[in-house]
């Protein structure tokens, strides 16, 4: 379809497939003739399937000279601090958890947000395991946890070195796992005993006596499992948050148990191909790379340029960016819904010189904006192959039935515009079974095995490890000393604090009270039960059971604002503001409101969401989003 109507109204009229691909190209090479830097890909999670995710797209986008995208939404915090500690993002076996008799769901949800883990955990406490969730939400699962203990938002790297800080003191170390898999322990010692529980218990708003059992509980019982996830990475002290984290199985000698150590990922464990699917010696023109978590800058003429005090804190400083973006291809994602600060996400799309394509299986708040909209086949109409961040199998995905109507793979489309473009190279021709085959084809040895023809038989294959896969047992971090990097001489020569610390949130009553004047609440969103991301929120099975946008907030401070439960509210910060039904309940620690997400603009009653609030700030570690680093008033 081509936009007949205002951007953002969303009145399109329908074109063939011909016009559509005939109108990009030519866009694209009167672009390219000047600068094809201009030109920006736009993509992250709708299909995690390689063959739609990250295959003909790149091979495209490269070939072109386009501008790279660093994709930053989700999990480059976590995976950057994870991986100055451990090496890679390779963890527990989830399918170990139901033998841990301490399991801590730190930052994560798992009965909302990764199903297939909850029965493990819940078998674990019906064998006796004591299960806590360290969460400033009263979540779901938190609900279902023998203890709930909720910490003020972003503060989790306080947490775990005072955590340390017992351990080390008490003695509770394993000193032999130390001695022989670890590096830097005197010096982590010594940054430890900086943070004793009476000072963490102010930085956390957490009771002293909380943090010493906690130390404890952990540092005895075994084997004791940490399930870490995201809720701790979206902070500006997010990456160093999750390095800090990781440190405490090694601390204890927990990776020596098949169900002890930590999960954050498995998608390390994965070897598939990506650099034969995406092609990076095809890029020419040695193109910028600009930070999707920072939409709303490079549609509005800026690049954030990041710098690091001594610790590793981050500030940011807006640069113009030069060429400006003047198109812009959208698929597998709906940045208008899901990109932080969107106000600026929104002027951007606006601007009447952006050549906008969007590639979707629904009309959703972005396709509103495109120029050019194109229907995609969802997961059951294509193929792929996908390795996972919650398992150790390879899965394929075949076709269950023929494409409806003229919807096209994202695939397809890339190689019908790699055509248009007069791109020659044979790896324009790949078909889709041909892509599965070199994704799967890797020198990797946790790869052995694994075939085409095995997949098409049983559907999926687990990895080439053993049953009871304990990967740090015996040490053999993927890290450039073997050792788990308490002390990360790659951290020092990036000129960030080699050890472990606690890098505060941007926006914290504690630590920016001339702001927390204005606003002092802070706010997270984490996904709401029956939405994935924005998808499925616009389906009316799942909108029926979420009901309306609802805000969470404590009797405290619902009662110093007058509010009532079932009141309407407006919750707002400088960057902007949206509306939902406040749900007065103590789920929602005293200083924290939470607001369940992500509802599409245009389905919540006045065309807002969360990330109207939310802040294009970036990590510390993985220059990630920071969602939930955010001050507002209600
Ligand atoms: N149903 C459903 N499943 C999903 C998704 C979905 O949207 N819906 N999204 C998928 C995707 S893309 C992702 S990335 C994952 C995300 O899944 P999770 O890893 O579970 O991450 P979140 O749901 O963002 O946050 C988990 C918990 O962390 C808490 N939290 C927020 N801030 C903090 C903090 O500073 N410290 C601590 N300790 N906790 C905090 C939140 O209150 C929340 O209960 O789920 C995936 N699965
Ligand atoms: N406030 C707030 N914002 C958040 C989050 C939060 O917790 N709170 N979570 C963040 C996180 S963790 C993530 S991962 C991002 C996720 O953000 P996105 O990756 O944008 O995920 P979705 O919002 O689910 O949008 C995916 C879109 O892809 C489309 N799609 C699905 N399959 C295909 C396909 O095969 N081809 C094409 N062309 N399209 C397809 C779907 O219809 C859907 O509209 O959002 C982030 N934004
Ligand atoms: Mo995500």
């Amino acid at each position: 379809m081509k936009r007949v109507g205002e951007k953002g109204k969303g009145i399109f009229t329908r074109i063939t497939w011909d016009e559509a691909l005939d109108t990009i190209a030519a866009k694209f090479k009167e672009i390219a003739a000047d600068n094809p830097q201009a030109i920006q890909p736009y993509s992250y999670a709708g299909t995690m399937g390689l063959v739609q995710g990250e295959s003909m797209d790149r091979r495209f986008f490269h070939k072109l000279g386009a501008s790279l995208l660093d994709r930053t939404i989700c999990a480059s915090a976590g995976a950057a601090g994870y991986k100055a500690t451990i090496g890679l993002s390779m963890g527990t076996d989830p399918e170990r958890f139901h033998e841990a008799k301490l399991i801590l769901i730190w930052g994560s949800n798992p009965i909302t947000s990764n199903v297939h883990l909850w029965p493990r955990i819940l078998e674990a406490q019906r064998n006796g395991a004591k299960i806590i969730a360290i969460d400033p939400y009263r979540s779901l699962t938190a609900e279902k946890c023998n203890q709930h203990i909720a910490p003020l938002p972003g503060t989790d790297g306080a947490l775990a070195l005072a955590m340390m800080h017992v351990i080390i003191k008490e003695n509770l170390i394993d000193a032999d796992y130390i001695e022989k898999y670890t590096l830097g322990f005197e010096l982590l010692r010594e940054r430890a005993l900086e943070y004793p529980p009476a000072k963490v218990a102010q930085i956390t708003g957490l009771d002293e006596t909380t943090i010493i059992n906690l130390a404890r509980e952990y540092a005895t019982t075994k084997p004791s499992i940490i399930r870490l996830n995201y809720g701790m990475q979206r902070h500006a002290g997010g990456g160093m948050a999750v390095r800090t984290v990781a440190c405490l199985p090694a601390l204890i000698g927990s990776w020596r148990d098949a169900a002890g150590g930590m999960l954050l990922s498995t998608s390390g464990t994965f070897g598939m191909n990506t650099t034969a699917l995406a092609r990076p010696d095809l890029i020419w023109n040695n193109p910028r790379t600009i930070n999707m978590s920072a939409l709303g800058d490079a549609l509005t003429g800026f690049q954030r340029v990041q710098t690091f005090n001594a610790k590793g804190a981050p500030t940011e400083t807006l640069e113009p960016l030069d060429p400006p973006v003047r198109a812009i291809y959208v698929y597998n994602t709906n940045p208008v819904a899901v990109a932080p600060d969107s106000r600026k996400v929104i002027a951007g799309f606006k601007r009447e010189d952006l050549f906008t394509v969007v590639h979707e299986i629904f009309q959703t708040d972005t396709a509103d904006y495109a120029d050019i909209l194109l229907p995609a086949t969802t997961q059951l109409e294509q193929w792929d192959v996908h390795r996972a961040y919650g398992h150790m199998y390879v899965v394929l995905n075949q076709p269950a039935i023929e494409p409806i109507g003229e919807a096209k793979p994202n695939s397809e489309v890339f190689r019908l515009l790699a055509e248009r473009m007069g791109f020659t190279d044979d790896c324009f021709k790949d078909s889709d079974e041909e892509l599965i085959r070199q994704a799967i084809s890797s020198p990797n040895p946790r790869m052995q095995g694994i075939t085409l023809e095995e997949l098409k038989e049983k559907g999926w294959q687990r990895l080439n490890v053993p049953e009871r896969f304990a990967p740090f047992a015996e040490g053999n971090f993927p890290t450039p000393s073997g050792k788990c990097e308490f002390f990360s001489e790659t951290l020092a020569k990036q000129g960030i604090d080699p050890l472990p610390v606690y890098i505060t949130p941007r926006e914290t009553v504690l630590d920016a009270p001339q702001l927390a004047r204005k606003y002092p609440l802070a706010v997270i969103s984490p996904p709401a039960h029956n939405f994935l991301n924005s998808s499925f929120a616009n389906l009316p099975s799942f909108l029926k059971a979420e009901k309306e946008p609802h805000l969470d907030i404590h009797p405290n401070d619902a009662g110093l604002r007058g509010i009532k439960d079932g009141d309407r509210v407006r919750i707002f910060n400088d960057r902007g503001d949206f509306k939902a039904k406040a749900r007065v309940t103590d789920k929602a620690r005293s200083g924290v409101v939470v607001a369940l997400s992500v509802w599409w603009k245009k389905l919540s009653g006045d065309g807002c969401n969360a990330n109207d609030v939310t802040s294009q700030g970036l990590t510390d570690l993985g220059a990630a989003a920071t969602f939930y680093d955010a001050l507002v008033e209600v």
